[in-house]
């Protein structure tokens, strides 16, 4: 018995369907639509949805907004010292950053925040310093001006409770 004889059926038609097929085209065309068709209507479904969402999740966001910490104006002053050495990444209507945002209201910082999806100045630096773009992302530097690029909404929280919180 030949190696092709052994092969199971399925396996058997599969290849042969495809040999059918132009070299290069093969993938394409088990789909009904080209692949890069596919990917142009999931992305203008994305941009769709994302038009349709983006002033639900702002106005949520604004209706949401809990009560800021309160502290006597000495200490404030030093929080907001503290925070310029703080910068957040974000997309505007991404609901981690909305996280985070609604996080920095709760705790009274005022942290500067970067557009990182339409300004490209923005996204290159993130790449740059984090390796990828990905938001929310805290840009930590400390007093001899070392950065630090923090991912990840959770962590984020964890790391602004834990700094200010108690302050
Ligand atoms: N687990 C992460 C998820 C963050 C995430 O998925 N962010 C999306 C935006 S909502 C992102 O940066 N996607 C990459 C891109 O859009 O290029 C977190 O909690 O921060």
């Amino acid at each position: 018995m030949s190696s092709s004889q052994q092969r199971p059926l399925s396996r058997k038609l599969l290849e042969e369907d495809l040999h059918e097929i132009p070299c290069g085209r093969r993938a394409a065309s088990l789909y009904p639509f080209p692949v890069s068709s596919m990917k142009f209507l999931v992305r203008i479904f994305f941009k769709i949805l994302r038009f349709v969402l983006g002033p639900v999740m702002l106005l949520w966001e604004v209706a949401n907004r809990p009560a800021g910490q309160i502290r006597q104006p000495a200490v404030q002053a030093g929080v907001d010292q503290q925070c310029q050495n703080l910068v957040l990444y974000q997309y505007k209507t991404c609901p981690f950053c909305i996280k985070v945002r609604q996080e920095m209201h709760r705790l009274s910082l005022k942290i500067e925040r970067r557009d990182a999806q339409k300004d490209a100045k923005n996204r290159e630096d993130l790449v740059r310093g984090c390796g990828q773009a990905k938001v929310p992302c805290l840009k930590i530097t400390d007093q001899a001006g070392n950065s630090q690029w923090m991912t990840d909404s959770g962590a984020i929280i964890t790391y602004l409770r834990g700094r200010f919180a108690n302050g």
